[in-house]
């Protein structure tokens, strides 16, 4: 939920109209119902014939259980049945200076029973489904830094309370290297009387969330491990429904349904069963609407399981024994990021199926802060864990990542991994001569550059950096590992999950140009100022940092820059930002690549520079051949 500003991820909620899968696909060609390789049946997908007793259970690894009663209330306590707390006002004071210790309520928190009740919010297909007698066990994995107890021990009785005692192996801490108090001696003893099964282990230092789990699914117990936040609350029947699929597909992995616990009241919101999990280009988590046509794959069934092209990464459980085929997580990858998207790629394109599972619902405290330090910074830290999915998994589509943070690309260059890479990109500075580039101005310009780059590239390096001080020491590491697993798995293509599993992706299939747009007359480039969608396009400067200014122009002439798209509704302008829809319409526009025109179609008008001096937003105005109408793309053109 990092990145982008908010980790208040589900507030990212796309709202746009559902389409076709054409309709909400932001590239690559006319997709007709029947065209080949989308939406089609997963099991057209992968081989699934063979293997078959691996996907069951041998009848030792079962048990026998029956669901558990509902949570009493427990009258005249705060919160109960998910509702909010109030905090009276002379208490305000005491709750801010709380909050900023967990980048929540705590003082509502700790006014609200560990065995607080909640609504049942389950669809009512839900509640009359009928699991099989016997499932396979799970033991619930929880790793936590600096943890609030009260938030801690909600976590911990809400799956005691609500899961099916013989299915519940047991419950696993792992302490990353916490500093209060509370989470030493008195957890311990406070875990030793429950009435399951309770370990707590310890990381030797501060090993981030991902090093955490995979100490702590070390010592699982159970068939399936299921792991959570340590700030989250299970719901009645939230564990019957993920088992139950997995010992269905031992190959499946399961999500819940991620509710909202608010960080300001811990009310307990439930979320859209109609939101599913993708991704931006910076490679944040996003969640996105689901398509009509994984709606039609399930028959229109909200309570059928939905398949996912990623997961928020929290909240899942999957088989022990795939988990460790599908090749657990990196432990390249430090403290928080990353590792989300890396199994779900990992997953999907070695021949898994990630779900969501509609019946399960988990609550989960979404807060805007990280409230734990990141030791060597933030964004060095995320960027180097999303640096290794787009190594391993994400093929040429790593370079969009790489355009929206240019200085994990320069690092690249001088580093240790995918040499390839590196000469790929040195190649574009070095070998293109001026000429072979069209146009007037640009060349120079393209010449220019090219001898700074040669003559100049470590003070380059260096003004990359001050810019972009967290990308400074971005160190990808060594993910040679990582790469072999991908060969031994025999795992797919990120082209292959991009037309396959996620059609609809705000990533481009084919695109003519990925970079900068530049104007032949003013040398300034398109730019979105950080512009959101339905906010007008900009122009300014060109920094040459990637970022703002990368636009791809894509097979389906479109001119995106992430999820938005350039969109004009009037022959006047302006042109906005607006969120691609893949329909064509206001969103299509034609690059001449002799004339460097860039015509919207629907208007018939040309992209203007600004007709003053230092305005920032371009213009739509009648093409007249003028300099000002000119522009330059020249990243990787193949017409
Ligand atoms: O160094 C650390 N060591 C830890 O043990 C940092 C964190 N942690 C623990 C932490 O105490 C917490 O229990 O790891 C857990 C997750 O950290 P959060 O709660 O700060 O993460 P988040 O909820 O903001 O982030 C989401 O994305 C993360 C990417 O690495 C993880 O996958 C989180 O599990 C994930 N949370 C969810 O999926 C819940 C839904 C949020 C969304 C979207
Ligand atoms: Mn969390």
């Amino acid at each position: 939920c990092l990145g982008g500003g908010s980790w208040k991820c589900k507030e990212n909620e796309e709202s746009s109209a559902v389409g076709s899968a054409a309709a909400l696909h932001s590239d690559s060609g006319a997709i007709s119902s029947n065209s080949k390789g989308r939406g089609i049946l997963y099991e057209q997908l992968h081989d699934r014939g063979k293997a078959e007793e691996d996907k069951t259970y041998k009848p030792t690894q079962l048990r026998r259980w029956r669901p558990v009663p509902p949570v009493p209330v427990n009258r005249g306590m705060p919160g109960e049945n998910g509702k909010a707390v109030l905090i009276p006002p002379e208490k305000e004071a005491l709750m801010k200076e709380k909050f900023k210790l967990n980048q929540f309520n705590l003082l509502a928190s700790d006014m609200i029973s560990f065995n607080r009740s909640l609504a049942d919010v389950r669809l009512e297909g839900c509640k009359s489904k009928v699991y099989p007698k016997l499932l396979p066990t799970t033991s619930i994995v929880i790793v936590f830094h600096n943890e609030a107890w009260s938030t801690l021990l909600r976590t911990v009785w809400s799956v005691i309370n609500r899961s099916p005692r013989p299915l519940l192996r047991e419950i696993i801490l792992v302490d990353d290297a916490s500093e209060r108090e509370h989470l030493g001696r008195q957890l311990e003893d406070y875990v030793a009387k429950l009435p399951v099964p309770v370990h707590v282990f310890r990381t030797e230092k501060r090993s981030g969330l991902i090093r955490a789990r995979l100490l702590g699914a070390k010592h699982v117990k159970g068939e399936v491990i299921t792991f959570l936040d340590a700030h989250c609350e299970c719901t009645e029947g939230w564990l019957e429904p993920l088992l139950a699929r997995i010992a269905e597909d031992r190959t499946t992995v399961a999500c819940p349904i991620i509710d909202v616990i608010a960080d300001d009241t811990f009310e307990y919101i439930s979320a859209s069963d109609m939101t599913w999990g993708g991704f931006n280009w910076k490679l944040n988590f996003r969640w996105y609407r689901v398509p009509q046509r994984e709606m039609e794959r399930r028959g229109n069934d909200r309570t059928a399981p939905l398949r996912t092209p990623t997961m928020a990464g929290g909240l899942f459980s999957i088989d022990k024994d795939y988990f460790y085929h599908l090749g657990s997580y990196d432990e390249g990858m430090d403290i928080w990021g990353g590792e989300n998207l890396e199994m779900s790629f990992r997953v999907w394109q070695c021949g898994g199926i990630l779900e969501i599972i509609p019946c399960s619902h988990v609550g989960h405290v979404f807060r805007d802060k990280s409230p734990y330090t990141f030791p060597g910074g933030v964004s060095k830290i995320v960027l180097h864990n999303a640096a290794r999915v787009a190594e391993v998994w994400m093929d040429e589509w790593r370079d969009f990542y790489y355009a929206m943070n240019p200085g994990v690309h320069v690092w690249m260059c001088g580093g240790q991994v995918e040499i390839a890479t590196c000469s790929h990109v040195g190649h574009v500075f070095r070998k293109s001569t001026p000429y072979t580039f069209p146009g007037g101005t640009s060349k120079i310009v393209n010449h220019n550059n090219a001898r700074l780059a040669e003559v100049w590239l470590d003070e380059w390096k260096e003004f990359y950096y001050s810019i972009n001080p967290g990308a400074r020491s971005v160190d990808v590491g060594d993910v040679s590992q990582r790469k072999s697993l991908r060969h031994k798995l025999k795992c797919k293509s990120f082209r292959w999950y991009l037309e396959n599993v996620y059609p609809e992706s705000q990533m481009p299939l084919d695109y003519y140009h990925l970079g900068e747009v530049r104007n032949v007359e003013t040398q300034n480039c398109l730019d979105t100022m950080g512009h959101k969608s339905g906010e007008n396009l900009g122009v300014s400067y060109c920094h040459g940092l990637g970022g703002n200014q990368v636009f791809a122009y894509t097979r389906r002439q479109q001119i995106m820059s992430d999820d938005n798209c350039l969109d004009a509704t009037s022959p006047e302008g302006p042109v906005k930002l607006v969120r691609c829809h893949g329909m064509g319409g206001n969103q299509l526009w034609v690059y001449d690549k002799n004339a460097q025109t860039i015509k919207h179609v629907n208007t018939g008008q040309c992209l203007t520079k600004p007709d003053v001096r230092d305005a920032s937003t371009p213009l739509l105005r009648p093409c007249d051949g003028s300099i000002g109408q000119m522009w330059v793309m020249n990243s990787k053109f193949k017409w």
